[in-house]
């Protein structure tokens, strides 16, 4: 697995910005994760208490019968053991390294389900949701849980726009779009590629590059896990580390990393 390139190819002028590693994880991952976040949107439907996890449901109205029919994405996942078991995978370690550097913290993290009927994100770059100090390196991890198409609404990434500063966000202009979407309108988006992957697939990407996703138009679910990572030290206005949460629920900064190694995960 190359991840000696991994900085330049994710972050400067003329590389793409994004790397994919293909095949990365057993299906079967994906599979326990689907099956972890299907009982926490049961259990949160009958009003057990399923934090630190934060269910966001969709804002469209979707057809199904199981209460996970109609999340949009669940957060704060990143400490429940099947997902600390891929972080505490020594590939997942070494990409982290090679992306950020020796001493990280994994601060956020979501499972997206892309339920049939529902809308794609649009246009914008990670980092616009992270004000953090310092404001790079930052990277996420994209693990594709199902397959992505065209059709089911993949992700399109517009190659070589890590280098573009943080642009002006405007409000997701959909009636009924879901709650924190945003959107970049002024950029010419016309050499943007789609991410037609395979569950297991794995995307690497710089929080400057510019992304979306697409509506999916199918009648399976599209679904993914994302993990997004930054230095050790960083500071985030919206959250008082080690202390009372402020201001926002999705954060949690969890240390990964220490002068290489990787911490002992909880
Ligand atoms: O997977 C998607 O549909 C969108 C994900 C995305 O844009 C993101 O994770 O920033």
């Amino acid at each position: 697995m190359a991840t000696d390139r991994l900085t330049q190819t994710l972050r400067q002028p003329s590389e793409p910005g994004f790397q994919l590693f293909p095949g990365f994880a057993d299906a079967d991952v994906g599979n326990a994760m689907l099956d972890d976040v299907t009982s926490i949107a049961r259990d949160s439907a009958i009003g057990r208490d399923v934090s630190p996890a934060v269910v966001m449901p969709e804002n469209q109205e979707l057809e199904g019968h199981n209460p996970e029919d109609f999340i949009s994405k669940i957060f704060r996942l990143h400490r429940r053991p099947v997902f600390l078991e891929f972080l505490r995978d020594p590939r997942v370690c070494d990409i982290i390294v090679s992306a950020i550097g020796k001493d990280v913290d994994c601060f956020l993290s979501q499972f997206i389900f892309k339920n049939p009927g529902a809308w794609g994100q649009p246009w914008h770059q990670d980092s616009y949701y992270f004000p953090f100090t310092p404001a790079r390196p930052i990277v996420g991890l994209w693990l594709a849980i199902t397959e992505a198409t065209l059709e089911n609404g993949c992700l399109h990434v517009l190659p070589g726009s890590q280098t573009e500063p943080v642009k002006q966000h405007v409000t997701d202009r959909r009636e009924g779009a879901n709650y924190g979407y945003v959107e970049i309108v002024d950029h010419d988006t016309s050499q943007s590629q789609p991410c037609l992957l395979q569950p297991g697939d794995l995307m690497v990407f710089d929080s400057h590059l510019m992304h979306k996703s697409t509506d999916n138009i199918s009648t399976g679910i599209r679904a993914a896990m994302v993990w997004h990572f930054a230095t050790a030290d960083s500071i985030d206005p919206g959250v008082k580390r080690r202390g009372k949460q402020v201001a926002n629920p999705v954060n949690d900064w969890m240390p990964y990393l220490r002068e290489g190694s990787m911490l002992p995960l909880s």
